[in-house]
């Protein structure tokens, strides 16, 4: 073959071999690419879980039946409320997986895995299951009507923390709140609110050295528009509270 047909025959054997390795190249990347964004997708989204659950901060919601545990922690998970979505009774601790919260601004928080607890269980069991948890913040959630169980959970609280000092290391956080003020006047909240912070914050005083005073707060998150401002102050409050990051009570060694 005369040397000018031989190199245009090669020309063209080497320009489709080129051109068909790129169409190779641009398929396989095709197909691949979606698969490869989607695993890396998915490894950031497990990334950012597992971050959450060890990094994350756990909160805990314990009281007795009624007084609107679920409805705070809807709130925090979902910004539902009770009158436009009645929670369901707790029946067991039920697991909650990390989530977060996020009502805009600095009212964000990490949430780890956590439980949602049926007030059914006596405040000595609420108190001693704490120590299966080690919350950082601990949302102590009542009524008007809650005095005894706020007694007998506090003498049990004490206990747990001084079997367990790795809860008492951890809780970094404590706010009682007094629920459903909307059924009583606003003087009587009024009233039973500070009764009820003496009668903690004196108690506790016998027990620890607390970092600062123990909050009650009296909040109501029946209404949607009342709800949303309550809620968002138990969590500055929180949020406040876990700045100083040291213990909130700490035992009195004699
Ligand atoms: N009146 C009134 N009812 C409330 C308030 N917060 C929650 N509830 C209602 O009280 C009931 C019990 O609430 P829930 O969150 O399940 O309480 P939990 O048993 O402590 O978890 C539900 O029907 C809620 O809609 C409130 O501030 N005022
Ligand atoms: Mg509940």
């Amino acid at each position: 073959m005369p040397e000018p047909i031989t190199a245009t025959v090669l020309f063209v054997i080497w320009g489709v071999s080129v051109t068909w390795e790129y169409l190779v190249g641009a398929l396989i990347s095709a197909t691949l690419s979606p698969f490869v964004a989607w695993l890396l997708l998915k490894s950031k989204k497990g990334i950012q879980k597992a971050k959450k659950r060890l990094i994350g901060t756990s909160f805990l919601i314990v009281g007795p039946p009624e007084t609107g545990k679920t409805s705070l922690l809807n709130y925090f998970m979902f910004g539902h409320f009770p009158d436009t979505h009645p929670p369901k009774k707790t029946v067991m601790p039920s697991p909650i997986n990390a989530f977060s919260i996020d009502k805009g601004g600095e009212f964000k928080l990490d949430v780890k895995k956590n439980q949602d607890f049926p007030g059914e269980f006596h405040p000595d069991q609420q108190a001693a299951m704490i120590a299966n948890i080690n919350p950082n913040c601990l949302i102590v959630m009542l009524t008007v009507h809650s005095k005894k169980w706020l007694e007998e959970f506090l003498a049990s609280l004490s206990t747990t923390l001084y079997i367990n000092r790795n809860v008492e290391k951890k809780l970094l956080s404590l706010v009682i709140v007094i629920n459903k003020i909307d059924t009583v006047g606003s003087d009587e909240a009024k009233r039973i609110s500070e009764e009820f912070s003496k009668n903690a914050n004196e108690y506790l005083k016998k027990k620890f050295i607390l970092r600062e005073k123990i909050p009650v707060f009296p909040c109501s998150l029946f209404k949607e528009e009342n709800g949303e401002r309550y809620g968002n102050i138990v969590l500055s409050i929180m949020l406040n509270q876990l700045k100083s990051k040291k213990p909130m009570l700490e035992i009195i060694n004699d």
